[in-house]
């Protein structure tokens, strides 16, 4: 079976149709769809609609799911699926994780010890308005940035730390989620990464980007964090991004090692309901050693092993 796609901009991305992801993939569909994720670093689907279990079975085809550590919000009995979006029980509890200030270009993942992340969102509400969410190609910015730039980068590394971006969420928004416990901020210690990275499966170069290290290896700080600045706004340039409009049961697939991403501004939408079901998907081969996810998953499921988030 060939997959039937259509390009979603020239530089990046497919639209992917006939196919249902609901369904039990066979293996060489899964073949098919890996290969399309690496060559497209985003795959857009429509008409999938999941639920949790669906989507917890796709995810495991791919790779080890993360378990959130935004534990509050990952499903009840599917741990490894958790919600993004702004819905509320009737107390006011939010069933989603809602990143008020959630608009900056990012790689999903570059604080944890792992790279070859897939991150998989899906629709399930939609607002009438806004919602939209941004995507470009880190192999494009890389391909197309200045020779001397890819020389001073060539083996400089930066300092990613998930903590640094954790508790500034908190602190501005203390309601949006509990902080972590000693334990749980023990399990994710800062981890570096090379900032030109070598895809492990097509072998292209791409940048690999953190918004806030905490420090860099080959590079000045100041220096690091200027050239850092100047990558985001080559890769983010306008006539290079793909803005997707969701439609429930949307299904976007990217691969973290080739994109950055965005969400968009809230305004539009705070009155109306959004709610996406978001996972991470570690996958093999990784540039980075896969260590302790069992662990780290373990710390980050409730005491039951269950998840904690019920759906009404
Ligand atoms: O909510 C969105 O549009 C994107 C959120 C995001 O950055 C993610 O799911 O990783
Ligand atoms: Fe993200």
């Amino acid at each position: 079976m060939s997959l039937s796609h259509q390009p979603l901009m020239e530089q990046f991305g497919a639209e992917v149709s006939g196919v249902d992801l609901v369904a039990e993939i066979s293996d060489d569909l899964l073949d098919e769809l890996v290969d399309a994720l690496y060559t497209h670093s985003v795959l857009l689907f429509r008409g999938q609609h999941f639920k949790p279990a669906d989507y917890a079975r796709l995810l495991h085809r791919f790779g080890q799911p993360k378990v959130e550590t935004r534990k509050q919000f990952n499903i009840r009995d599917f741990p490894v699926v958790s919600t993004v979006g702004n819905i509320e029980a009737e107390d006011g509890t939010p069933l989603a994780f809602f990143n008020r200030n959630g608009e900056a270009w990012h790689t999903d993942g570059t604080a944890a010890c792992h790279t070859n992340a897939a991150t998989f969102l899906h629709a399930v509400e939609v607002p009438k308005q806004g919602g939209d969410t941004m995507y470009c190609s880190t192999v494009y910015a890389y391909e197309t940035m200045p020779e001397e730039l890819k020389q001073k980068l060539d083996g400089a590394r930066m300092l990613c730390s998930f903590h640094a971006h954790n508790d500034k969420i908190i602190a501005r928004d203390p309601d949006s989620h509990a902080a972590l416990t000693p334990e749980e901020r023990a399990a994710l210690p800062d981890v570096w990464h090379d900032i030109v990275q070598t895809h492990p499966v097509t072998g292209r170069k791409s940048l690999y980007m953190n918004r806030q290290p905490i420090g860099f290896d080959g590079l000045e700080e100041k220096e690091g964090n200027t050239i850092l600045q100047q990558l985001y706004e080559h890769a983010t340039q306008p006539h290079l991004v793909y803005r997707h409009r969701w439609t429930p049961g949307d299904l976007i697939v990217w691969d973290n090692l080739s994109s950055l991403h965005s969400a968009t501004d809230i305004g539009p939408y705070e009155n109306d309901r959004r709610l996406m079901y978001r996972s991470l998907v570690y996958m093999t081969p990784t540039t980075h050693p896969l260590v302790n996810l069992d662990e780290i998953n373990a710390i980050f499921t409730d005491s039951e092993g269950k998840g904690a988030l019920v759906l009404p």
